[in-house]
């Protein structure tokens, strides 16, 4: 097969025995998306960027990098982080813009039931737990950069069917559980 591919000429002998040897060693192969290398799943992203957000608890405002893809945005201290602070699914979540006086061309992400938005983040020792905040304050660059991303998060949110049933049913056990 390799014959004549090098100008016309052969390869060294000597160099496709040390290739061949390599590759019986170890083939070539396509990575497994096993879910646990997060790689693959920040490839190719719907929108990506920096943005301030003001933390849950403690009020301060980082500059992170953002990530949304498959319905979840994910934040990160750099851009070449491969694991990611924070995690928040954007299943039955809303999306709005907000007025806000310490920051300018903010947006929110609420939930209209539960108390807290559900999401995740890990901690300063590694440790992840369980996301405190009642709603995700976000801070863009300028009113057009608000604009898309809104309308990005939008296009992701998704509505699961069971959410209403499933919340009903909790409420009626723990109604009718006695103290
Ligand atoms: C922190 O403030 C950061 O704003 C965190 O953001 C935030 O966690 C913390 O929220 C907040 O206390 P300090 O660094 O000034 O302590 P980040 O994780 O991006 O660094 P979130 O949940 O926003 O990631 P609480 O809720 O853990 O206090």
């Amino acid at each position: 097969m390799n014959r004549g591919i090098n100008h016309g000429e052969d390869l060294p002998s000597a160099l496709l025995s040390k290739l061949y040897a390599s590759i019986r060693s170890e083939p070539f192969k396509i990575p497994e998306d096993d879910g646990n290398d997060l790689t693959l799943t920040f490839f190719n992203p719907d929108r990506e960027g920096w943005l301030l957000k003001i933390g849950g608890r403690v009020k301060t405002w980082k500059r992170r990098w953002f990530i949304l893809t498959d319905s979840c945005l994910y934040y990160f201290k750099y851009t070449t982080d491969k694991d990611p602070i924070g995690i928040i699914p954007l299943e039955n979540l809303c999306v709005r813009e907000l007025q806000d006086s310490s920051k300018p061309f903010c947006l929110e992400l609420f939930s209209l039931k539960a108390q807290k938005v559900k999401a995740c983040k890990t901690e300063h020792r590694g440790r992840v737990v369980q996301g405190k905040h009642q709603s995700y304050k976000l801070s863009a660059s300028s009113e057009e950069e608000r604009e898309a991303w809104v309308t990005a998060i939008r296009a992701s949110i998704t509505k699961d069917p069971f959410y209403d049933m499933v919340s009903i049913r909790k409420r009626k056990v723990t109604s009718h559980t006695p103290s």
